[in-house]
């Protein structure tokens, strides 16, 4: 499999709970480089035009509300089939039904502060780089 970029997003909540080292730890311990990162207050534009997809449903407004409620830390991770098997690490959208020994089921409680965003498609984890990061800001090694 190709090596690819994928976009990963350590949402509020997750940075609340001090977690940004051990959820970085699964990334790197599952293969995929850190190869960009930052952390930034997203304002209601920002959000808003990350998740553009969704803004004709029903909780786009509690979507931007909570990834606006406090910092987050962007990334992107680089490695073997990297949009998928960060989508893996990561579990399903809704913590309840995450697979024991995800990211979600192990550090999110609800499906709106589900911990972590990851790019689903390679045509998404272009745009969402691109929205973040500068190719000045991505050091591959
Ligand atoms: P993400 O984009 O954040 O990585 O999450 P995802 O692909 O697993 O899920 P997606 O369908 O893209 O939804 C984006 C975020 O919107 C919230 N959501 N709420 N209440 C609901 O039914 C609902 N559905 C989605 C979640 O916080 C999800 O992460
Ligand atoms: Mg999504």
């Amino acid at each position: 499999m190709a090596t690819q970029r994928t976009l990963s997003i350590i949402k509020p909540d997750a940075v609340a709970k001090n977690a940004i080292g051990e959820i970085i730890s699964r990334f790197e311990k599952a293969g995929l480089q850190v190869v960009a990162a930052k952390m930034l207050k997203l304002d209601d534009d920002k959000a808003g035009g990350f998740y553009a997809e969704h803004k004709e449903r029903p909780f786009f407004k509690d979507l931007v509300g909570f990834m606006t409620s406090g910092p987050v830390v962007v990334q992107v991770l680089e490695g073997d089939d990297a949009i998928a098997k960060n989508r893996e690490l990561m579990g399903a959208t809704n913590p309840k039904e995450a697979a024991p020994g995800t990211i979600r089921a192990d550090f999110a409680e609800t499906i709106d502060a589900n911990a972590v965003h990851g790019s689903d498609s390679p045509e998404s984890a272009e745009r969402e780089i691109a929205y973040f990061f500068g190719a000045d800001e991505i050091c591959p090694r």
